[in-house]
């Protein structure tokens, strides 16, 4: 999969991709990511790539000319099919759905904005889709862009192990996740749960599904609504309950 990330710091996007599971990727030739940076495309001396808002008001807004010429040359970097997508807080949520529907693309074009924003009728002309990160204020789209890219390049064929991969889509998939630990068994006085040392594979995935569920339910209640109990979990979940004195999911 290809993506194209038409930014004013293309050197912050492209040293992050370096890293980690993406910076692999990258490597083996699983996902390639270019830039594009509107400042080259600046005719003045100046290289100015924003301007003064129509209206008033504080800030500046991304200059027409060298923001479009930027993202056409980009697209014409992309395979048909790629659809040009506007990081704002304006967009719809991002979410593990929307990186699993972008990853079964063959490439996408992600626009960065800088300033207040980026001038509206380039969206209208040259902009597919918008998506945001969630309801906080960030200063740019670059470290959206990143996160979307980190996002879909794990759900890309053969950028996980087949072991990661396929926990990827296990039982627990909907759910946050349990606790982990390490070595060693006792630090500070504290002790890793009994059961994890204990070596009964099916008495530790009961133990785990059921931190899963119990976590979800006390963090993230609503994330339980729209999932539901399968067979056996609201077992679980009422002991999670009773154990950590806290009120059980009603009978719905
Ligand atoms: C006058 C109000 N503006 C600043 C306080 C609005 C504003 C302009 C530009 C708010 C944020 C930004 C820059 N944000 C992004 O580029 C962005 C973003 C975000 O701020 N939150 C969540 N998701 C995203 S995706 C891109």
């Amino acid at each position: 999969m290809k993506f194209e990330v038409v930014t004013l710091f293309p050197d912050m996007v492209r040293e992050c991709l370096r890293h980690g599971v993406v910076g692999r990727a990258i490597e083996r030739g699983l996902l390639s990511v270019g830039t594009e940076d509107p400042r080259a495309h600046a005719t003045d001396v100046h290289r100015t790539v924003d301007d003064r808002p129509y209206g008033g008001g504080p800030g500046m807004v991304m200059k027409v000319e060298p923001l479009a010429t930027a993202i056409r040359a980009a697209a014409a970097r992309l395979p048909e099919g790629s659809p040009r997508i506007y990081l704002s807080a304006q967009g719809r949520p991002f979410s593990q759905a929307e990186a699993g529907r972008i990853a079964a693309l063959p490439g996408a074009l992600l626009l960065a904005g800088r300033y207040e924003g980026v001038d509206q009728r380039v969206l209208d002309a040259l902009v597919d889709e918008e998506l945001s990160l969630g309801d906080y204020v960030l200063s740019g789209g670059e470290l959206p862009a990143l996160v979307v890219i980190d996002a879909v390049a794990r759900l890309l064929p053969g950028v996980l192990g087949d072991k990661a991969s396929a926990e990827q889509d296990s039982f627990s998939d909907g759910l946050l996740d349990w606790p982990h630990y390490t070595r060693p068994d006792e630090w500070d006085g504290r002790r890793v749960p009994e059961v994890l040392a204990g070596g009964n594979h099916a008495e530790i995935a009961r133990w785990r599904l059921k931190q899963a569920l119990g976590r979800t339910w006390q963090c993230r209640p609503e994330l339980i609504g729209q999932r539901g109990l399968k067979a056996g979990e609201r077992k679980l979940l009422e002991e999670y309950c009773v154990e950590a004195g806290i009120e059980p999911p009603g009978a719905g």
